[in-house]
Formats: structure tokens, C-alpha cells, sequence
């Protein structure tokens, strides 16, 4: 019998927080082994989130609240920067923080995004981490990238922060809605489809590079070496993406291969997560890891509203 479409949404919300929760104890780490994080998947205790996990129930929220009405960048920017000052602590990037705080006294997200790096914007990861559950309401993968990259817009500026957001919000609805468990995943049409909507030749280069290591049976530290495992969006997106095609049956396995390639490891574990829980579903989850995550009846509360939100179709 096939997973239905709620518990691929749950999945999805519930593979974050899992990949980001487990992968926060290494952040930063230059390589991971599997015995550390065995002994925190052994440990009791809540299995507490980021930033990443944070705003991506936000943006859920949003999409799954608003129904037909689709996304509302202004609205959006306002509760991004509500979460970041309720919860100051949980771990958010440099940039992030400025954007937020300036869209607190008042500054439009659009000024506030361009006034960072000396007006270059924000190249960083932070508009990939949270953009995963647009994949539930995009009629399509176009409308997903440009979803995805409106919502990395609010805080990213820079092109590259913004592919970054496209090519794993793609990743996520080919996840959830063309490539179920247990259909096999061809790896090479998944490329395909995602290298035919974002249209930049640095992404490419990356995505061929993936296709390439799976082929070869890459270990996490050798792909993260090719791929990058830092707080840039071209260097963690790409070993996000290897993290799961390369385990797409298993979330557990995606995010721990996404974990031991070290560096980002919540980021790059959070972005695993998020496309092998949309594949395969909530219910294929260890329920004494998903018992331990703070979002759990929030998660599940909003992926039955998501699941289900309006603006879907056409
Ligand atoms: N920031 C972290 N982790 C490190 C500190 C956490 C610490 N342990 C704690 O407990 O507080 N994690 C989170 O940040 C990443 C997402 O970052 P985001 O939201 O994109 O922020 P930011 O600051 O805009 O970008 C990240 C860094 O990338 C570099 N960068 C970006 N654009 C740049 C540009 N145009 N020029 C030069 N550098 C640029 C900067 O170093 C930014 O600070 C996730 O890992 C999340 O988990
Ligand atoms: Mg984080
Ligand atoms: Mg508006
Ligand atoms: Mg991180």
C-alpha cells in the first residue's frame, strides 16, 4: 500500500527537525564519525532544533494558513522575523539576525535583504534550510522554484542564496510528488529535472558532480570534500541532494551520511531529511527519534493542513 499524501507532508516536516536536531550537535565538526552519532540516537532526552527547523515550520504554517491565497512575502518576512526574536537563541546566522531585526523596527524586507555583505545579499544556506514545505502547494516545478526563491528573497538577496532555495525546493517536490517509495529513484532523471529549471551553470557543474559520486559509491567525507559542507548555499545544497539520493529509501541513512560529511551538518542533515521523509513518508521514521523532537503534534497539526492547502491543481 502506498503512503498517503499526509504522512509524505508530515515526513517532510518531521525529516527537518530530525536532520537538523541530530545533525546540531556537529555543526561546524570537520568530519563525523558513525559512533557519535550513535550515542546521540542511543541518548534520551529532546532532540532539540535550530534555526533551520524554526523557520521552516513558519513557512509551513504561512502556506498551510493561507490557502488560496497563496504566499505573502510581507506577510512572510513579519513572521520570520516574529520567530527569530521569540527565539533569538536557536542558533541563527549572522545576516539572518541583521535582516530580522531591521524588519522588526520597520524596514522593508526588500532594503533590509540588500543592505547585507556590503549590499552583495546573503549567499548563505538560509533560504534552502526553511524552503521545503512549498514542495506541498506548487502546482508544478516551476512554480515551486519560483516559490522557493520568493521566499529566500525575504532574507537572500545574492542569486546564489536564491538558486539555492530553487534547486531544494524542487528536490523536496519531486520527493513528495513524483518519486514515492517504493518506485525506484532514477538518479539521473532527477538531475534532469532539477537542472532543467535552475538554469546556472555553477549548479550544474555540482549536480553533474553528484550523479558521478553515487556512481562511484562516494563516502560522506569524500562527497563533502567535492561538494562543499559549509553555510553557503552551493556548498551544501549539492551534498544535501547526495545525502539522499543516495539513501532515497532510508531517512535515517540520508541524514546520517548528510551528518558525517561534517561542517553544516544541521543544515546540510535538515535538507536530507526533508527530501527523504517527503519520499518515504512520517511512518518511516524510528518513532523513539521522532518522540524526542520538540515539534512533533506541532508538525503533525500543520502537515494535515498543508497537505491539503488550497492553491494546488492547474
Ligand atoms: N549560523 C549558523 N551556525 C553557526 C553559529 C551557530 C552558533 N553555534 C550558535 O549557537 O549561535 N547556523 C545557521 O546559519 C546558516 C544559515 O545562514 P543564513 O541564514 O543564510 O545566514 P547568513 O549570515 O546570511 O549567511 C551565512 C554565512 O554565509 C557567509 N556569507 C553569506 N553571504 C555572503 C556574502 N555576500 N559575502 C561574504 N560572506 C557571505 C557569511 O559567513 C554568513 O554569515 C545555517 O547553517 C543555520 O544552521
Ligand atoms: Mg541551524
Ligand atoms: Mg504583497
Ligand atoms: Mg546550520
Amino acid at each position: 500500500a502506498g503512503v498517503t499524501r499526509e504522512d509524505k507532508v508530515l515526513g517532510l516536516l518531521l525529516g527537518t527537525a530530525l536532520g537538523d536536531a541530530l545533525g546540531a550537535s556537529f555543526e561546524g565538526r570537520h568530519a563525523v564519525t558513525a559512533r557519535t552519532v550513535d550515542a546521540v540516537e542511543r541518548a534520551d532526552g529532546t532532540l532539540v532544533h535550530t534555526d533551520d527547523t524554526a523557520l521552516t515550520m513558519v513557512l509551513a504554517e504561512h502556506l498551510a494558513a493561507r490557502d488560496h491565497a497563496g504566499l505573502d512575502e510581507d506577510v512572510l518576512a513579519g513572521e520570520f522575523a516574529a520567530a527569530w526574536q521569540k527565539e533569538p537563541w536557536r542558533g541563527y546566522g549572522p545576516g539572518a539576525a541583521q535582516v530580522f531585526e531591521l524588519i522588526g523596527r520597520g524596514m522593508p524586507w526588500q532594503r533590509a535583504a540588500v543592505s547585507l555583505f556590503g549590499g552583495a545579499g546573503s549567499y548563505g544556506n538560509g533560504g534552502a534550510m526553511r524552503v521545503a514545505p512549498v514542495a506541498a502547494v506548487g502546482t508544478g516545478p516551476h512554480h515551486v522554484a519560483e516559490l522557493g526563491r520568493r521566499t529566500a528573497s525575504i532574507t537572500h538577496a545574492h542569486e546564489d542564496g536564491q538558486h539555492g532555495a530553487e534547486v531544494q525546493a524542487l528536490a523536496a517536490y519531486l520527493a513528495l510528488e513524483r518519486e514515492s517509495a517504493p518506485r525506484v529513484l532514477d538518479i539521473d532523471q532527477f538531475r534532469h529535472d532539477l537542472t532543467r529549471v535552475v538554469r546556472c551553470r555553477a549548479w550544474h557543474e555540482k549536480l553533474d558532480r553528484v550523479s558521478e559520486l553515487v556512481r562511484t559509491g562516494a563516502d560522506p567525507r569524500h562527497a563533502a570534500h567535492s561538494l562543499g559542507n559549509d553555510v553557503t548555499a552551493l556548498g551544501s545544497v549539492p551534498m544535501a541532494v547526495m545525502s539522499f539520493v543516495s539513501n532515497p529509501d532510508d531517512p535515517v541513512a540520508a541524514i546520517r551520511y548528510a551528518i558525517g560529511g561534517g561542517g553544516d551538518t544541521d543544515t546540510i542533515g535538515a535538507m536530507a531529511g526533508a527530501l527523504a521523509g517527503a519520499r518515504n513518508g512520517a511512518s518511516t521514521l524510528p518513532e523513539h527519534l521522532v518522540a524526542r523532537l520538540e515539534v512533533g503534534d506541532h508538525a503533525r497539526e500543520v502537515a494535515g493542513k498543508l497537505a491539503t492547502a488550497g492553491h494546488r491543481g492547474g
